[in-house]
C-alpha cells in the first residue's frame, strides 16, 4: 500500500510527455506604431530602453522602418510603415499603435512552426531563412488571437546584434536603463465568451498548461467584473493571462479595451525589476504615469500581507501595491495607458517567492482603472 504522500510522489517523477514546442524565452515584442522615430525615443528616454538595430531608407527597406530597443533581456521592436496601404498601415488604422507579434525564440524555427500549424494553428508565414555575414536567423509565425501573431524565432546561428537587414542605430543621446530585467507575463484581452476558445489553442497547439483560473468573483467591484485564465508554457518562462469581460453593473475595462481596439490584442505586458521602489522612482521621475491607489490600501496591507523587507512609505508614496501566496509575496504597480487609447499599459512587478498575479490586489487595481474609465466618460 503506497500513502497519499509517496503516491504523490511517484506521480511527480512519472516523464512528462514530451514538450512538443520547447520555448527558450521571449525574443521580441513588435508593436505596429505611427511614428517608430518617436516612440523609439520614448521608449528610449522614459523608460531606458537602450538602442540596438535599425532598419528602413538607409538598409534599402523602402516599404517600412523598424527600431530594436533593449532592457536587460527585453527586447522591443517598434515598426511603422513607409508607403500607403498594407498590412501595416491596416493594423494602426484599426487599432491604433498595439502589438503585432509576440516573438518567441525556439531552437527550431521549422518544427516550431510543423507541430503548431499541425495542430490546428493558422498559418501566418511558412519558415524562412534571413542571412547576412553574421549568420542566419529562421523565421515562422502563426495567428493568435484579433490580429496578433507569434513569431519562432531561431537564432543558434546568428552572431549579429539583431537580424539580418539590420544595422546599428546608434542616436545622439541615451538614456540610463531603469532596471527592467525580462518580461514576465504578457496578457491579453479577448471578446464576449472567447476566453476558454482561446486557452484551448494555448493548451492543443502550443502545449501550454493552465496555471490559474480567476472567475467573475474573484474579479469583480462594485460596478465592473472579467474573467482571466493563466497559460504558461513547459518550461513556465512563457505566462500569458487571456482576459475576458464579464457582466457587471457598467462597462468593464476589458470591453472599453476591445472597443478601442476594435477587437481582441495585447491588454499589458508584465516587466520585471529587482528593486521596484528604485525602478518606479525613475519612471516616474522621466513622465511615465501609475494608476493612484487611494492611502486606505495602505492602512491594513501589512495585516494581510504579512511582513515585508521594503519600507511602507515609499511603497505608498509611490502606489505600489503588495499580495501576498503560499510562497512569497510580490509588488507590482500598474502604468496609465500609454497611448491615446485606453488599450495597452504596462505592469512592473516583483517577485519575492510569490509565482501569482495579485489577486489580493485585484479589488483595489480595478477600482484604480474605473476611476480612470470615469474620468474618460467610459464607464457607463
Ligand atoms: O496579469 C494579471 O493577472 C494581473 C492582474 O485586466 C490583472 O496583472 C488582471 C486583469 C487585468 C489587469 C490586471
Ligand atoms: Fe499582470
Amino acid at each position: 500500500m503506497t500513502t497519499d504522500n509517496t503516491s504523490l510522489k511517484l506521480k511527480k517523477e512519472v516523464p512528462q510527455a514530451e514538450d512538443f514546442l520547447p520555448i527558450l524565452g521571449t525574443d521580441f515584442v513588435e508593436l505596429y506604431v505611427g511614428n517608430a522615430k518617436q516612440a523609439a525615443y520614448y521608449y528610449q528616454h522614459a523608460w531606458g530602453f537602450q538602442p540596438v538595430a535599425y532598419s528602413g531608407l538607409e538598409t534599402g527597406r523602402k516599404d517600412r522602418v523598424s527600431y530594436v530597443l533593449q532592457q536587460g533581456k527585453i527586447r522591443i521592436v517598434l515598426t511603422s510603415p513607409m508607403q500607403p496601404k498594407g498590412e501595416i498601415n491596416e493594423h494602426i488604422d484599426k487599432h491604433g499603435d498595439g502589438v503585432k507579434a509576440v516573438a518567441l525564440w525556439v531552437d527550431d524555427a521549422r518544427k516550431s512552426y510543423q507541430e503548431t500549424t499541425s495542430r490546428g494553428a493558422k498559418s501566418y508565414v511558412e519558415p524562412y531563412v534571413l542571412e547576412d555575414e553574421h549568420g542566419s536567423v529562421v523565421i515562422s509565425g502563426i495567428h493568435t488571437y484579433g490580429e496578433t501573431i507569434h513569431l519562432f524565432v531561431e537564432r543558434s546561428n546568428y552572431t549579429g546584434a539583431f537580424m539580418p537587414g539590420y544595422r546599428a542605430y546608434a542616436p545622439l543621446a541615451k538614456s540610463a536603463e531603469t532596471g527592467l530585467k525580462y518580461i514576465d507575463h504578457m496578457v491579453g484581452n479577448v471578446g464576449w465568451n472567447e476566453m476558454n476558445k482561446w486557452c484551448e489553442f494555448y493548451a492543443k497547439v502550443m502545449g501550454f498548461a493552465q496555471m490559474v483560473s480567476f472567475d467573475d468573483k474573484d474579479i469583480s467591484t462594485e460596478y465592473t467584473a472579467l474573467m482571466s485564465k493563466v497559460m504558461s508554457n513547459g518550461n513556465g518562462r512563457i505566462k500569458f493571462p487571456i482576459n475576458e469581460p464579464a457582466e457587471g453593473k457598467k462597462k468593464s475595462q476589458i470591453e472599453e479595451y476591445i472597443d478601442f481596439y476594435n477587437g481582441a490584442g495585447v491588454q499589458h505586458i508584465a516587466l520585471a525589476t529587482d528593486n521596484i521602489i528604485d525602478t518606479v522612482t525613475k519612471l516616474r521621475d522621466r513622465g511615465v504615469e501609475f494608476l493612484h491607489v487611494p492611502e486606505t490600501y495602505y492602512e491594513d496591507v501589512l495585516d494581510r500581507v504579512g511582513e515585508i523587507d521594503e519600507e511602507l512609505e515609499p511603497l505608498k508614496e509611490l502606489g505600489v501595491l503588495v499580495d501576498r501566496d503560499d510562497e512569497g509575496y510580490l509588488l507590482q504597480i500598474f502604468t496609465k495607458p500609454v497611448l491615446d487609447r485606453p488599450t495597452m499599459f504596462f505592469e512592473i512587478i516583483q517577485r519575492k517567492g510569490a509565482q501569482s498575479f495579485g489577486k489580493g490586489n485585484f479589488k483595489a487595481l480595478f477600482e484604480a482603472i474605473e476611476r480612470e474609465q470615469d474620468l474618460r466618460g467610459t464607464l457607463q
